[in-house]
């Protein structure tokens, strides 16, 4: 397979936008503000690939990349920000239902929570949700770097002992980039392609 430049696709706010459902696809998906977009830059090797924002809920749209010919990487909108009017929110659910309903290509999940906020029930409720579809999903334990050694590691016991037992974690940092190789190794295995460099 020829390895591409990974690429912005498209951003789709509705079902019928979405990339044909070809090849294999990787899904990220989280709260708001836990670093979704970050993950994504820093695991493919693209600075500004997906956009970061410091204000939560900004991406809104399930946005497409391609990393070669038929491999994707998606970055799905956040969840569980308060300010986020009623209405948006079941739009939000309403398209995630529609892209976790019979997407073919969806070859696994990672699902990023901020260590140190720890897991939420819309978290539980997405592992639960890939598991029901047996789609392989693993918790991208986001922005270590803000905790030291020891209470990062205390605090993925902690989670650990809340999440489903056939879970997978990472430690991860965008800016000290723990656990990049490791998400790297991860995204390889289910695309069939590398990531980054
Ligand atoms: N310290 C630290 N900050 C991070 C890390 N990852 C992301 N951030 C910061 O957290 C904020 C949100 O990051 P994003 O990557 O935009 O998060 P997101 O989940 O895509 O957010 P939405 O698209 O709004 O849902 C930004 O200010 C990032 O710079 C990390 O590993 N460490
Ligand atoms: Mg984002």
């Amino acid at each position: 397979m020829q390895a591409i430049k990974p690429t912005f696709i498209k951003g789709a706010a509705r079902p019928q936008d979405f990339p044909a459902d070809l090849g294999r696809e990787v899904a990220v998906v989280g709260r708001s503000n836990s670093g979704k977009s970050s993950a994504i830059n820093t695991a493919v090797g693209v600075r500004k690939l997906a956009r970061v924002s410091k204000t939560p809920g900004r991406t809104q749209m399930i946005n497409f990349f391609e990393l070669a010919e038929q491999r994707r990487i998606v970055d799905l909108p956040g969840y569980g920000f308060a300010r986020v009017p009623l209405a948006m929110r079941e739009r939000w659910r309403e398209l995630i239902e529609a892209y976790f309903d019979g997407r073919e290509s969806l070859v696994g999940l990672l699902v990023t929570v901020d260590i140190r906020r720890g897991l939420s029930d819309l978290d539980l409720a997405m592992v639960e949700l890939a598991q029901g579809i047996d789609v392989p999903t693993a918790l991208l334990l986001t922005k270590a770097d803000k905790l030291s050694r020891g209470a990062g590691a205390a605090k993925l016991r902690q989670i650990e002992r809340e999440a489903p037992e056939d879970i997978i974690f990472t430690l991860f940092s965008a800016v000290n980039r723990t656990g990049v190789d490791e998400v790297r190794e991860r995204l390889a295995g289910w695309l069939g392609v590398g990531a980054g460099t």
